[in-house]
């Protein structure tokens, strides 16, 4: 696979959708990417017309569609499936760049971390998933707890934002752990926008030029 695959995760309210969007602006005219590379821009639950469907069956059912705990693990999974193989595997083979709102690590944080569900159970589907698609890097947009619940204000939570606090903070300590094993790239979200994206932008070119050598 000659692409790139560009993750982006954290949690609610940290300023991946914001951030994505500045990249998406300048990336391709940045000087960093191929000539004929197409640029995707994409999140998860969602990348896929299937995962529009399951997107909303996981955050806004009605309550009496609402799945319960392994129900959920399992949509996030069938999500991801469907967005590797439909998406993001041609687009790398293609030479493309694809810039993704979440990816795997949320499920860890989310259903790991955030549910209790079983961890080795959680890694099980990621293999069947992502079928050996990784990311080639991961912005960890860290955001204290409070800061997020201020951003989010008075909007309507989903689902998963419902969950409330003692949720998020499980959540939060699972991003903080596997940003250290996985070996992504932190980046503090509690500046302004555009500072956010300076960094980002400068931790990319000094990954870039490192994975040229
Ligand atoms: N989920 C997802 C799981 O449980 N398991 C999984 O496996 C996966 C893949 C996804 C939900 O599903 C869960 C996690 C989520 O709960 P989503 O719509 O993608 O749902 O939810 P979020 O990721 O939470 O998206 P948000 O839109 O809420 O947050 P973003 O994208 O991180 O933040 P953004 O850019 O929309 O900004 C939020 C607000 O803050 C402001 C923005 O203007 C906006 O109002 N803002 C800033 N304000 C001050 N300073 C900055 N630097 C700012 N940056 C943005």
């Amino acid at each position: 696979m000659s692409g790139r695959f560009l993750v982006l995760e954290g949690i609610d309210g940290c300023g991946k959708t914001t951030q994505l969007r500045q990249l998406a602006d300048w990336l391709p005219d940045s000087g960093l990417m191929p000539s004929g590379a197409q640029l995707h821009l994409t999140r998860e639950p969602g990348g896929t017309p299937l995962g529009r469907a399951l997107r909303e069956l996981l955050l806004s059912p009605p309550d009496e569609s609402a799945p319960g705990p392994t129900a959920e693990l399992l949509l996030y999974a069938a999500d991801r499936a469907q967005h590797v193989e439909r998406l993001i595997r041609p687009a790398l083979n293609r030479g493309d760049w694809v810039l993704s709102d979440r990816f795997s690590g949320s499920t860890v944080a989310y259903q790991g971390d955030g549910r209790g569900l079983d961890l080795q159970t959680i890694l099980d589907l990621e293999r069947i998933a992502t079928a050996g698609v990784t990311p080639d890097l991961t912005f960890w947009l860290d955001l204290p707890l409070q800061e997020s619940l201020k951003r989010r204000g008075a909007r309507i939570d989903d689902r998963i934002e419902a969950e409330g606090e003692s949720f998020l903070a499980r959540v939060s300590e699972g991003f903080q752990r596997l940003s250290a094993e996985r070996g992504w790239a932190p980046v503090a979200a509690d500046q302004s926008a555009d500072q956010v994206q300076q960094v980002i932008r400068g931790l990319l070119k000094d990954w870039l030029a490192q994975a040229l050598l």
